[in-house]
């Protein structure tokens, strides 16, 4: 008897469960009706003399130890139950890392904000253009060099193809199709990627972004045009910000113009960003040539219109002064999070 429940006592100690169920079986097995217990406390009804005294120490030991190890067990159960079912809702949060708006994006949607409030409509069209949209309509002579291959990424170009399929040079594609499509008045902001055959360096790449803006109606005249320019270029940079348009060529406006706005760095006195000059290059513009309007159906003799054309990448570079171009296009997270703050 004695080594029974010696034995029954190692394993009491040695037990271990990772159930309730488990506990409750034991439970039984040890201290049930049926028990383990109950049988030893039977059998000690029949001993006699000295081994009561002694056997009897023991039994209640055993019995003591195997309730103490039940509660034991019970007790760590459900403690571990307890935290994974119930939920603290006083604890912190674990944030989800937001994403951050592209730089790109940030300034095409000021852009096209502040466009916008000057009664611009938003249009958009294909990037994949043929030639009489990028070219033809545009007023571009038959053998200009951006019609070149060294310049234009073509899609298909066959020997004699009068109208090649290729990647737009400039959104002013949009325009022609707008033009095409409805009668003066007519006033948009044609966002979108343009496409260049040129090596990528720090200072060019085959792919950036533009906003033109297009406005033809009767009577639109030069002073429009600036006042317009002015608007926008004290709305984007500030209103102390003056602007300055310097004669240029386009195959698509007559008179052309070259825009800068002052230099908002040095504030007009000279700096490196602006090398100098206190003046800024930030686009293009001038009066729509007459042979574009023709050629879109647009009678030259009633309506006159201004154009424009803005770089993106450029203008990011002038308010952020982000210097390499690539940095635009690796998706890097480390450059893209500086912009989080801006919406
Ligand atoms: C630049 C210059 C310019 C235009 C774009 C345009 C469009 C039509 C007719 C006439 Cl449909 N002009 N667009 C006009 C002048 C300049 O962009 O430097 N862009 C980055």
């Amino acid at each position: 008897m004695k080594t029974r429940i010696e034995n029954l006592l190692s394993e009491v100690e040695a037990f271990t469960a990772d159930s309730a169920q488990k506990v409750e079986e034991f439970r039984i097995k040890m201290l049930g009706k049926k028990g383990d217990l109950t049988l030893l406390f039977e059998e000690f009804k029949q001993v006699s003399g000295e081994m009561k005294r002694e056997l009897g120490q023991k039994i209640n030991e055993l019995k003591n130890r195997a309730q103490g190890k039940i509660n034991e067990l019970r007790e760590t159960l459900e403690n571990s139950s307890a935290t994974t079912l119930s939920l603290d809702s006083s604890r912190p949060g674990t944030a989800d890392s937001m994403g951050t708006r592209h730089p790109v994006a940030v300034v095409r949607n000021e852009i096209l904000d502040i466009f916008s409030r000057l009664g611009f409509t938003v249009a958009e069209g294909p990037e994949v253009e043929d030639d009489w949209h990028v070219f033809g309509a545009l007023n571009f002579p038959p053998e200009h060099p951006a019609r070149d291959m060294q310049d234009t990424f073509f899609v298909e170009k066959k020997e004699g193809e009068e109208n090649p399929i290729l990647l737009r040079t400039h959104t002013s594609s949009i325009q022609v199709r707008a033009m095409q499509k409805q009668q003066p008045p007519i006033r948009i902001v044609c966002p979108g990627r343009v496409y260049r055959n040129e090596a990528v360096s720090a200072r060019a790449h085959c792919m950036f972004h533009q906003v033109e803006g297009l406005y033809v109606d009767q009577n639109v005249s030069f002073a429009d045009l600036k006042q317009t320019l002015l608007y926008f270029a004290k709305e984007l940079f500030g209103q102390n910000v003056e602007i300055r348009l310097r004669p240029s060529f386009f195959p698509f406006t007559e008179p052309s113009a070259e825009m800068d706005v002052s230099c908002s760095i040095c504030g007009g006195k000279g700096c490196n960003i602006c090398k100098g000059t206190g003046w800024l290059e930030v686009g293009g513009c001038g009066m729509v040539d007459p042979n574009v309007l023709e050629s879109c159906n647009i009678d030259s003799k009633k309506y006159s219109g201004f154009a424009f054309g803005f770089g993106v990448e450029r203008i990011v570079m002038l308010k952020y002064q982000v210097r390499d171009l690539r940095l635009y296009f690796e998706n890097d997270v480390r450059f893209l999070k500086q912009f989080a703050a801006a919406i």
